[in-house]
């Protein structure tokens, strides 16, 4: 199986789709190679990264690959939650992909101190030449989307408010089980940690990283995943 990913830089990709795909093929002990590249996401079926290659067979979108590999090689991981713990588990990966994703977004994007440090991670394979072109126009696509999610117009401190919320929720969730749904782990935390990593671990500047400091239990939560997924196969 080919991962088609952004990077590789910081131990986990800086996508939390990415990383999630990522941490769910490790915690189900399944082998796949990664890659990376513009040419790569230049063939994107859906213009957006992760997809996969199994066999041939390409399938995109991060939840989809989960569900292709479920069926493929069995459901290694969720085979224990009841239908309470599914529906927390699809309101959580809702309100980090559907919500919570746009204020990394802003943040990554907009905010000038962080978007120095961010720039060259997310376009660093662009050739040096067209890359403000490049970054240009992708900012302004970018402008517009958070202007589609109602965010662009809100000053700052309101944005980040709701990311602090999104992540009390997490830490209310959590309380003090080791896995989001229990004691046993699923791919909803694989979920959770593509988001979480990329708050607590990317090495930018921004708020998340107290946000998620503030609640011992996601620390340890962050450091129990991030320990799950860093296996010697990369
Ligand atoms: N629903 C998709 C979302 C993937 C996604 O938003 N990927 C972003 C990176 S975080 C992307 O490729 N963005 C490029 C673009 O939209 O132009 C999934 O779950 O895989």
């Amino acid at each position: 199986m080919i991962l088609y990913h952004f990077s590789d830089a910081w131990g986990f990709d800086p996508s939390p789709f990415c990383a999630k795909v990522q941490a769910y093929l490790r915690l189900a002990d399944l082998p796949y190679e990664g890659r990376t590249g513009l040419a790569e996401f230049r063939r994107a079926p859906r213009k957006q990264l992760p997809y996969i290659d199994d066999e041939g067979v390409i399938v995109a979108d991060s939840q989809r690959i989960i569900e292709h590999v479920k069926a493929k090689y069995g459901d290694r991981l969720d085979g224990w939650l009841g239908p309470e713990q599914v529906a927390i588990g699809h309101a959580v990966s809702r309100m980090l992909e559907g919500g919570n994703y746009w204020i990394g977004v802003y943040s990554r994007w907009f905010e000038d101190d962080v978007w120095r440090i961010y720039k060259p991670v997310v376009l660093g394979a662009l050739p040096a030449l067209i890359r403000p072109v490049f970054a240009a126009a992708l900012r302004r696509d970018y402008r517009r989307r958070l202007r589609g999610v109602g965010l662009s117009l809100r000053p700052a401190e309101e944005i980040y408010e709701l990311g602090r919320q999104d992540i009390s929720a997490l830490a209310g969730i959590l309380v003090d089980k080791p896995f989001l749904l229990g004691e046993r782990v699923s791919s909803f935390d694989a979920t959770v940690y593509g988001f979480l990593a990329n708050g607590f671990y990317a090495p930018l500047p921004g708020p998340f990283r107290s946000m998620i400091s503030e609640h011992d239990n996601l620390v340890s939560y962050v450091e129990r995943l991030r320990r799950m997924t860093l296996l010697p196969k990369l």
